[in-house]
């Protein structure tokens, strides 16, 4: 299986999840910074994904599945036993959809594109960075009822997830110093083997 992917981007997660669950991919980098965005071959990505966003999951026999939270569940499924997605048709299952979502609409989707672009303007910035102090305030109130992780105390696809996009804080300063769980729960990730290895393998500082 292939995985497009940019260093540090959305793509981290389904990376994550995938060496969490001991499945080898192939990477291939694709140049999001540049219009258009092309892989590492110089291909045209648009031929890969006509929306032109990572992460896409090609499989083996050229399957090309796209959307971050349904390829993290795809990859889940292929190793139940890695508890990285609960049963289908399950409440669990249901709840770690729930969670997925919830990053995506509240957390990836204010995070971006509205903060990585300058052109946006200091209203936008401002009323992105005051959603997402709401919203990262939940998951830190969250964290302190139910953790050590979103769904309890086992690591799951969610994780990958969150841990991805909110790594992003430090590259568009958003100020976690009022989310203590959060920050402890970062380390905690952070420190988790697995999203070790995904993230040298992206050429990504990996945390102390
Ligand atoms: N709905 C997509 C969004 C993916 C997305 O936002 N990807 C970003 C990187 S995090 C990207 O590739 N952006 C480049 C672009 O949109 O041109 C998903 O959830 O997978």
């Amino acid at each position: 299986m292939k995985l497009y992917y940019s260093p540090a981007a959305c793509s981290l997660s389904p990376h994550i999840v995938a060496v969490e669950a001991g499945i080898a991919l192939e990477l291939t980098r694709v140049n999001i910074g540049k219009t258009p965005h092309t892989t590492a071959s110089g291909a045209e990505f648009s031929t890969v994904n006509p929306n032109g966003y990572v992460p896409v999951l090609e499989l083996d026999d050229g399957t090309l599945l796209t959307e971050g939270p349904a390829i993290v569940q795809y990859l889940a499924d292929l190793k139940p036993d890695s508890g990285l997605a609960p049963a289908a048709g399950t409440l669990a299952r249901t709840r770690l959809q729930s969670w997925l979502n919830f990053i995506a609409t509240e957390l990836h989707k204010v995070f971006s594109p509205w903060l990585f672009h300058a052109e946006y303007g200091a209203q936008v910035h401002a009323i992105a960075r005051g959603r997402l102090a709401e919203r990262l305030g939940f998951v830190d109130r969250h964290l302190a009822a139910g953790g050590p992780f979103l769904m309890g105390e086992s690591f799951t696809a969610a994780d990958a997830y969150l841990f991805t996009v909110v790594n992003w804080s430090t590259f568009v300063d958003v100020d976690l110093s009022g989310f203590a769980n959060l920050r402890a729960y970062m380390e905690r990730v952070g420190a988790r083997p697995a999203v070790r290895e995904a993230m040298k393998a992206e050429g990504l500082k990996v945390p102390a």
